[in-house]
């Protein structure tokens, strides 16, 4: 594998009507969750990923299931639950910009992750582990999910890369402070939003979060700052990259797992941190211009038509 991830799906149901949810008579449903979003858009790049999880022994876990592996992914490590559902979430779109999530969740199968569901060999074969903060946050087994996976990514060798991707609907702030700061410090890579930056440090300045990534033994730190695109830096480069200019944003949900996928798909392909971190920039912002969280994400003949724009080349 280039990717292994480890995470919750869920069934993802849209109102057809944007506005209030209480008014919507029709939904749509789609699937959606923060890790495959990154493992699908890297399956569209051609990438080997896998997928750690479990699902419900029902309708929606079937669904999930195939539509995971139908998109590319591995998903000889999910695990099936008789005695808990799938997990289900609701988008509620007021408009472009302001979208509300409503989670139904708790005690959800995939909640019931457990170090004895995962393989040593699957994570020792991979490439790159990609960790999210949401999965910990799900429930005391998950967390300990993550911490045991992170080991045995560190014992054979392979690099951790981890997105915050906070989530202040699931656990309290103090929780989450402490538990991402413990995940920061054993990333080789971190990828937090701007607003992630300054929850856990309490600055907005991107040259001085990443000095305290640093402080905290992340040797890679990528700050994303939405449409105004993002800054990186390592002891080799540091530096900003321009944001890719959307001419109509339909959902932005999702567009820090296609940045992700686009990090991850520069790095496996061998570019400079600065050419990942502009094709995260793209993926993150052609993922905006759909509905849906994976929808917008390019195959290499999208990328490659959406990045021939001036000064854009080789992304
Ligand atoms: O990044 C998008 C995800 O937040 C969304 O798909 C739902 O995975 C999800 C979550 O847990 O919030």
């Amino acid at each position: 594998m280039d990717v292994v991830s480890m995470g919750e799906t869920m069934v993802l149901f849209t109102p057809d009507t944007q506005g209030q949810m209480r008014y919507a008579r029709n939904f749509s449903s789609k699937m959606a969750g923060a890790e495959t979003n990154t493992l699908i858009g890297l399956a569209k790049l051609g990438h080997k990923t896998g997928w750690i999880s479990r699902v419900g022994k029902d309708e929606f876990g079937s669904f999930v299931l195939s539509a995971v592996r139908a998109e590319g992914v591995d998903t000889s490590q999910v695990t099936t639950d008789k005695n808990a559902p799938t997990g289900i979430f609701f988008k509620e779109m007021l408009n472009e910009k302001n979208v509300r999530i409503y989670y139904h969740r708790k005690y959800s199968a995939a909640s019931f992750l457990d170090p004895i569901y995962i393989k040593e060999e699957y994570i020792a074969n991979t490439k790159y582990l990609y960790i999210t903060g949401i999965t910990p946050a799900l429930s005391q087994s998950c967390r300990d999910s993550i911490f045991y996976a992170i080991e045995i990514a560190k014992k054979h060798g392979k690099k951790v890369v981890f997105d915050p991707n906070i989530r202040r609907k699931l656990w309290s702030d103090e929780e989450a402070r402490k538990t991402l700061l413990a995940i920061a410090e054993m990333a080789d890579i971190v990828l937090p939003g701007i607003n992630e930056g300054e929850f856990l440090f309490g600055t907005e300045d991107c040259e001085e979060l990443a000095e305290l990534f640093h402080n905290h033994g992340v040797a890679t730190v990528i700050i994303k700052r939405g449409e105004k695109g993002a800054y990186y830096s390592a002891s080799s480069e540091k530096g900003y990259v321009q944001g890719f200019k959307v001419e109509k944003v339909v959902d932005p949900v999702g567009a820090g797992d296609g940045f992700a996928a686009g990090v991850l798909s520069g790095l496996l392909d061998g570019l400079t941190l600065e050419k990942c971190v502009q094709r995260g920039c793209a993926i993150g912002a052609l993922v905006t211009t759909v509905s849906g969280d994976i929808e917008g994400l390019p195959d290499r003949e999208i990328l490659e038509a959406y990045t021939e724009l001036p000064g854009s080349d080789d992304v």
